[in-house]
């Protein structure tokens, strides 16, 4: 089984789109372990975002990804790092491949819907960003 982190960004919480999100998530066979709905403080964003400092695009985001509520997860399932990032698509929706969740959903490169973590390195940096070992559920076997 592997870990990886999830975000549903404020574009899509503003838009009523949580459930959405995390139904293809789950149609995808990948399983909800840890969840919280927060407020992301400018530490906490600069902490996340921390590769992209510098880059022409990263005060914009970090001002978009602290101006809303967003929900945070770690999911959990095989090769779940490489499948969330496939059902997700492309950082720019309009070069998603149809049927994922940014062609569907995404307004632009920077109001994307969610974010996913893109190694395993990432993943428990991230996860670790935002949950306690303890926040995260036992693995309970298959789903269904
Ligand atoms: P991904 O989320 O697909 O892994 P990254 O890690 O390259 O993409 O970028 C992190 C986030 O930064 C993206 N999800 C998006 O919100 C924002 N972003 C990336 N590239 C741009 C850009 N050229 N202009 C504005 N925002 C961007």
């Amino acid at each position: 089984m592997e870990r990886t982190f999830v975000m549903i960004k404020p574009d899509a919480t503003s838009r009523g789109l949580i459930g959405k999100v995390i139904a293809r998530l789950e149609e995808e066979g990948l399983r909800v372990t840890a969840m919280k709905m927060l407020l992301i403080d400018k530490a906490t964003a600069e902490r996340l975002y921390e590769v992209h400092r510098g880059k022409p695009f990263y005060d914009g985001l970090v001002e978009y990804i602290t101006s809303g509520p967003v929900v945070a997860m770690v999911l959990e399932g095989e090769d779940a790092i490489a499948r969330v990032r496939r059902v997700i698509g492309a950082t720019d929706p309009s070069k998603a491949e149809p049927g994922t969740i940014r062609r569907e959903f995404g307004l632009g490169i920077r109001e994307n819907v969610v974010h996913a973590a893109d190694s395993p390195e990432n993943a428990r940096r991230e996860i670790g960003i935002f949950f306690k070992e303890s926040e995260i559920l036992p693995w309970k076997g298959d789903l269904g």
